[in-house]
């Protein structure tokens, strides 16, 4: 039985003081967009504890409005890297007083924000959060873009699919040097073989004591990191949460930021449309800035443009026949297909249920639904067949990774009924 009381009793046991930790076994902390899929989750069952779980995410945000990828609120063990090894003094945070991690994650949070405020319709909760939802738009646009156009970042954990097959070529460039170090993830002989390998700890390691030491300073970084890239995923999100930035600021009466945010999500809109389409592929590649080149892969993160209406007509019949091989297993979607592809190492293959729920609202925003019913109810299947599990091989549907994992919970409550806010174009 994975129903809806499974779901909120798996929420309930990993909620903490406000905000909800990924995985009671995995990650003790408050994660940046695990929290903005489990708000979207609880805004159908706890719409009190969906609000507080967006506030608290806002309150580790940082002075320059970059909201981190971690929020250490609570002293755990059993994660590296933690505190310790970020040294990011709790001063930077503009709200509270508390550690981070010295990176970003994709901008959910303004698409979770807009979808509770969908949800509840409380006014108070859009005022407290228009803020630090527009500091944070700022921050990517003035901190983490060449161009005004496109956002990068600075390490494979802000993209979230972090051993995505696409980032080999950049960490194959660069030598970590003697790094030392102890991980926590390998709980067991299966998880030795679904996480990451040394060799890619090494350089995620590498790259955080750089950026450390240039005291997490972004114009030196994007100099001196050898790791710089404009990430698909994160540029579909960043132009999705200007959308939504401008719907809220227009529900608020103000009018200049709803334009002016509109006309943001318009320019990468374009810009994702104009120079991040791969015809070969058929879908939309990251860009590697330092070597300045495409990192041409067939990730699931290209195809979530669609959730920012970037395709046009011809870029998305294209896509069509891409997700015909997205398709071609017993459940939709793979996080990668292609040649390094493995149904069980995490994001190298296996099914991930939040890029599912994006795919699925990208899907509708274009008008598929017959491809966008198939990736709902494969997700049901899984969800009913393993639990709650952290992700799934495609083929057999065998979970992995976690187990009562909180945002496989949270979004089986979207898929539960028919209460779901449509995905609109923004
Ligand atoms: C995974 O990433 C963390 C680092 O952020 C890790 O492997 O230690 C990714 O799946 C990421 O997308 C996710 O946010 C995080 C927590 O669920 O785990």
């Amino acid at each position: 039985m994975h129903g809806r009381e499974s779901a909120v009793s798996v929420l309930d046991a990993n909620r903490r003081d406000g905000y909800t930790i990924p995985s009671a076994t995995l990650y003790p902390f408050q994660w940046n967009w695990d929290s903005a899929f489990v708000a979207v989750g609880l805004a159908h069952a706890d719409p009190a504890a969906a609000k507080r779980e967006i506030r608290t995410l806002l309150d580790a945000r940082w002075e320059n409005g970059m909201v981190p990828q971690i929020a250490f609120w609570s002293d755990a063990a059993g994660y590296f890297p933690g505190p310790e090894e970020w040294r990011v003094g709790a001063d930077r945070t503009a709200h509270a007083d508390v550690e981070t991690s010295g990176i970003t994650q994709p901008p959910m949070v303004a698409l979770a924000a807009e979808y509770v405020y969908e949800m509840t319709g409380d006014e108070s909760f859009r005022d407290s959060v228009l803020p630090d939802l527009k500091a944070h738009c700022e921050w990517w646009l003035r901190e983490r873009s060449d161009d005004g156009e496109l956002v990068w970042v600075r390490h494979p954990w802000a993209t979230g699919m972090d051993d995505s097959p696409a980032w080999v070529g950049p960490l194959e460039r660069f030598d970590p040097g003697d790094v030392s170090y102890v991980r926590k993830d390998r709980k067991d002989d299966d998880l030795a073989e679904q996480r990451p390998t040394d060799w890619d700890y090494d350089r995620y390691v590498a790259l955080v004591r750089q950026g450390r030491e240039l005291d997490w300073d972004e114009a030196r970084l994007r100099k001196e990191s050898p790791f710089v890239v404009e990430d698909v995923l994160t540029n579909a999100l960043f132009a999705r949460a200007c959308g939504s930035v401008a719907a809220l600021s227009a529900d608020a009466g103000d009018d200049a930021a709803a334009e002016r945010w509109r006309a943001q999500a318009e320019t990468t809109r374009r810009a994702l449309s104009e120079r991040r389409f791969d015809d070969d592929l058929g879908l939309f590649v990251s860009h590697d800035l330092v070597a300045d080149e495409p990192l041409p892969v067939r990730s699931v993160a290209g195809l979530l443009p669609t959730l920012a209406g970037a395709p046009t007509d011809d870029q998305f019949e294209r896509m069509r026949e891409t997700l015909a091989d997205f398709f071609a297993y017993e459940y939709a979607a793979p996080s990668y297909v292609g040649p390094e592809m493995d149904y069980d190492r995490y994001w190298r293959g296996p099914v991930w249920l939040n890029t599912n729920w994006l795919l699925e609202r990208g899907l509708r925003r274009m008008g598929a639904e017959r491809e966008a019913d198939r990736i709902r109810a494969d997700s049901r299947r899984l969800l009913d067949r393993e639990g709650f599990r952290e992700y799934f091989n495609p083929e057999t549907g065998s979970g992995r990774g976690s187990d009562r994992f909180s945002w496989s919970a949270a979004l089986s409550l979207t898929w539960a009924g028919d209460d779901a806010p449509t995905e609109v174009a923004r």
